[in-house]
Formats: structure tokens, C-alpha cells, sequence
């Protein structure tokens, strides 16, 4: 059996293309849509294209998870995200993640194929955490402020932000040790824009380093996020500078995968990094 994660190497820049099966997805949704009914071909053309532009992995969401979106519901998140990983799983050769928080949606997209869960509530939902040990899948660890997207903007405040982050994730990747799984088995990411003001989203990023020297590969997500917006006021649509700016930025400060919209200009740019790099190896 093949599993597309384990065959992944960490150490170099990979990019996970953004699968969003939203009708809502503030930048791109409702593109994979026909009316009301998800179009199943439309998502595995996107799919193809990511692949030839380079991603390594995709990341299928269900949930719109925007500061301010609502909770979708446990039934309509499996609706959409189940047949989209079984189609991607059963037909092209890509690794998978599933960007859930619901114990049942990590269970069936397990089943379905997926082979990373990707939790932007790093396990704390009700269940969750049982459920992804269940699956036994590798888990990608993100800070949040707080466990609601609603809420988590509501002056957030932190001592010593990259001390705290990191805190966080170490203290949730115990739970996950002591349950089996190795350091490499699981993923940290410092969670851009989830319960962060500006300035503490750069700050961040300045203190993002001594992330990656735990033993765990560090994901970032930066990719058309109001961190580069807000400083130009730019649309959703509008920030592919941005996005490429600070992924080489936190490639530099020790990240290795790449949670992206636009695949083929972040392969490009961390290319050009990797080239410029290697006499540091
Ligand atoms: C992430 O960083 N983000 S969903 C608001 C935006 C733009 C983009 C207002 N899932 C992450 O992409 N998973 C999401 O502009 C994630 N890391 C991981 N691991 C939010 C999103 C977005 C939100």
C-alpha cells in the first residue's frame, strides 16, 4: 500500500494546493460549484492542475474557517469533503489532507483515502482527538486563539507570542506522543492570522525559526490571508505578492511546506530560494 506522506521529503519545500469545497470560501469559492451541487469534475480538473504545477499535496476543506464564518454542520462537512478525497485518492497520485476539526469527518476521510489531518483547532473540538488517533494519519498542529474563528479576532493578546505558539504545540503534540505517535508524525504550524493582529502575524513570523527545530515539520499558511491585505488594502484576489513574499520569508525561517492558492508561482519562488540556498546544506 502506498502511502503518498511517508514518500514526501520534508526537508526540501513542498507545496500543498488549497482545495476548497465551499460554496462561501471568501477568495475562491463557489468556483468548483455548478448552482448548488458540488461538480466532482470540476474539483479533480483543479486537482489535475495543481499537480502539474507542482503541489505535492492537497488540502480538501469543508468548513469555511475566515474569521467570522459560522459552523458548518457535521452532516453537510462530510457531504462535501468525502467524495472529493475518494475521487482525488482513487484516480491521481498525490497526498491528501483533510482540513477538518470533526471527529466523524476524520474518521470517513481516513477511509476515503486522506493521508494528513490537518486541524486548525489542533484536536480540541469534542472527540477529536480520539478520532485522529483512531485514524493513526499524521496530524498537522495549528495555533489558534481560542477554538472559534467567530470569536478569535476579539483583541487577541499575547506576552510573548513565539514563546506561546509554541508552547501550544508542543503541549498538543505530547498528547499525541503519549498516544504513539512520533515527533515526525506530527506537523506544527504557528496559525497566521487565526487570533493575531497584524502586527503580532509579523511578529510571528520574526520569532517563527526555533518552530522548525523541534522535530517536527513546520507548515505555514500565508496565501491571499488580510496580513498582506490590510497593508494595501488589496482584495482577496489581489495578494499574490504578498503570499510569495512571505512564504520565501518563512522558508528562510526553517518552514517546509506551503499551504497555497496559487500553486505555480509559490513552486517557482521557492525554486529560486532552494537554488540560492544550496551552499548552506
Ligand atoms: C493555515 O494557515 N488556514 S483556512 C482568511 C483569508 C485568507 C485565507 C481573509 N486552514 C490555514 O486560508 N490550515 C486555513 O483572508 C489552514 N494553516 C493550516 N494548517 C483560512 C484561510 C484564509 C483565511
Amino acid at each position: 500500500m502506498s502511502n503518498r506522506l511517508t514518500d514526501l521529503d520534508v526537508s526540501q519545500c513542498q507545496v500543498m494546493g488549497i482545495l476548497n469545497v465551499t460554496p462561501d470560501s471568501f477568495s475562491d469559492g463557489g468556483r468548483l460549484y455548478e448552482g448548488a451541487q458540488l461538480s466532482i469534475d470540476a474539483v479533480l480538473r483543479q486537482a489535475e492542475t495543481m499537480i502539474g504545477e507542482g503541489a505535492s499535496i492537497l488540502d480538501i476543506g469543508g468548513e469555511s474557517t475566515r474569521p467570522g464564518a459560522e459552523t458548518v454542520a457535521e452532516a453537510q462537512e462530510l457531504e462535501r469533503v468525502v467524495p472529493v478525497i475518494e475521487a482525488i485518492a482513487n484516480r491521481l497520485d498525490i497526498a491528501i489532507s483533510v482540513d477538518t476539526s470533526t471527529a466523524a469527518v476524520m474518521i470517513e476521510a481516513a477511509k476515503a483515502g486522506a493521508h494528513l489531518i490537518n486541524d486548525v483547532r489542533a484536536l480540541r473540538r469534542e472527540g477529536a482527538f480520539e478520532a485522529a488517533v483512531a485514524t493513526r494519519l499524521p496530524v498537522c498542529l495549528m495555533h489558534m486563539l481560542g477554538t472559534d474563528p467567530k470569536t478569535m479576532q476579539n483583541s487577541p493578546s499575547y506576552e510573548n507570542i513565539g514563546a506561546e505558539v509554541t508552547a501550544f504545540l508542543i503541549e498538543q503534540r505530547a498528547r499525541l506522543i503519549e498516544a504513539g505517535y512520533t515527533k515526525s508524525q506530527v506537523w506544527f504550524d504557528p496559525g497566521y492570522g487565526f487570533g493575531k493582529t497584524l502586527e503580532q502575524n509579523y511578529q510571528l513570523l520574526n520569532e517563527q525559526a526555533p518552530m522548525s527545530q523541534l522535530g517536527s515539520p513546520l507548515l505555514v499558511g500565508f496565501s491571499r490571508k488580510s496580513m498582506i491585505g490590510k497593508l494595501d488594502n488589496s482584495a482577496a484576489t489581489e495578494r499574490l505578492g504578498g503570499s510569495v513574499s512571505l512564504a520565501v520569508m518563512a522558508a528562510d525561517r526553517g518552514a517546509r511546506i506551503f499551504r497555497v492558492h496559487d500553486v505555480q508561482p509559490h513552486v517557482q519562488a521557492l525554486r529560486v530560494w532552494q537554488m540560492a540556498n544550496r551552499h548552506n546544506n
